[in-house]
């Protein structure tokens, strides 16, 4: 269900969503930029503030509900799509967003993380990825490349990593999206984006943990590399990308294969066209796997937007069916009827 929209007050600016704490994040740490595109954007959306509650689980991002001005919940490790699900279900009209790690959210909360995704609450889900345990220290997290030397892999992760959108995708997620800390411009689109949508938008966010994994993603923000290494999606566009755009993504059969625009053999007509609304999610199963790919280049944008029924908006239909039929209830009695007994003292 949509949330409420503004009242006709005075325009709110980026200041308006600052806090009075202090930001307690390490100097550098890409969350910064995260906290000010989200604040950018606020009063861009129309929402009033007193509608907007941003719930987190624990981490260094789970921070974030401190530095809003809006209300907030800093809730328990990997919970935060618990606690979201009973709010957005008790007060529908609240605009609801959840902040979390990918510790947070595909660690200890993976459980909770994809049956959020699969139910389709109208909540957007911002995951900062930095491929580490923050808050913690260093350790490795479920998106460690496998290999990875920190104190709790001292000889290299022997793990699989997750790769968070093949999660989401596989969870249903109707808007599935990337984005990164340090391409501001590109993050407050698609903050806009998946605030249009109806349903649980689920963007993943590429954070730079400069003290327990800098530059992680150094080749994908780096001014001098980040053309050959970033396809930016754009809905009915080709997928064109480089430096010079001059290489694209082409599919061959079932596999999707990168071709120069150079080399006199191919040209832009033979390139995917990126289709953000398809419904079974062939383009977007594909997209995701480029990450695992060598030599592909790393999608970022909307990858996937669908329409799907809002699980608060069924409930509540049945909700008002079941009291058309048999009234309001009266919990009380609910939980006093049939066989009861007391507990008496030492138990008996
Ligand atoms: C029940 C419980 N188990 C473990 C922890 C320790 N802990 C706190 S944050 C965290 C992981 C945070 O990593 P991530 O979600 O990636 O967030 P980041 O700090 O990197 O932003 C862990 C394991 C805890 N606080 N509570
Ligand atoms: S430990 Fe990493 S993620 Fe946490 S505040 Fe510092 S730089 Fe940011």
């Amino acid at each position: 269900m949509r949330s409420a929209v503004a009242s006709a007050g005075p325009a709110l600016t980026r200041d308006d969503f600052q806090s009075d704490q202090d930001v307690r994040w390490c100097p550098g740490c890409g969350d910064y930029s995260i906290l000010a595109q989200v604040q950018r954007v606020l009063p861009e959306l129309g929402v009033p503030k007193e509608n907007i509650v941003f719930i987190s689980g624990i981490g260094c991002s789970s921070r974030f509900p401190y530095y809003m001005n809006t209300f907030g919940f800093h809730t328990i490790h990997g919970r935060a799509p618990a606690i979201a699900t009973g709010l957005k279900l008790a007060r529908p009209e609240l605009d609801v967003w959840v902040v979390t790690g990918d510790g947070d959210a595909l660690s200890i909360g993976g459980n909770h993380f994809v049956h959020l995704l699969r139910r389709n609450l109208d909540i957007r889900v911002l995951l900062f990825n930095n491929q580490i345990y923050g808050l913690t220290k260093g350790q490795y997290s479920p998106t460690s490349e496998q290999g990875k030397v920190t104190y709790s892999s001292p000889m290299g992760s022997i793990e699989t990593p997750f790769n968070p959108m093949r999660v989401a995708l596989g969870a249903n997620a109707s808007l599935v999206a990337r984005s990164l800390d340090r391409d501001t411009k590109h993050l407050q689109m698609v903050l806009k984006r998946a605030h249009e949508h109806q349903g649980t938008a689920f963007v993943e966010i590429y954070q730079d943990c400069i003290v327990f994994n800098k530059d992680t993603f150094a080749p994908l923000t780096d001014r001098e590399t980040k053309d050959d290494n970033v396809l930016y999606l754009e809905h009915g566009e080709p997928m064109v990308f480089g430096k010079e755009r001059d290489k694209g993504i082409r599919l061959d059969g079932l596999q999707p294969r990168v071709i120069s625009l150079t080399d006199g053999q191919h040209s832009v007509a033979d390139l995917l066209i990126h289709d953000e609304h398809d419904r079974y999610g062939t383009l977007s199963d594909i997209l995701a796997t480029f990450q695992e790919r060598v030599g592909f280049p790393r999608p970022v944008g909307i990858v996937r937007n669908i329409e799907r029924v809002c699980y608060e908006d069924v409930m509540l239909e049945q909700i008002d069916k079941a009291m058309a039929r048999s009234g309001p209830g009266d919990l009380a009695a609910l939980l006093a009827e049939g066989d009861t007994w007391t507990v008496g003292p030492n138990g008996s």
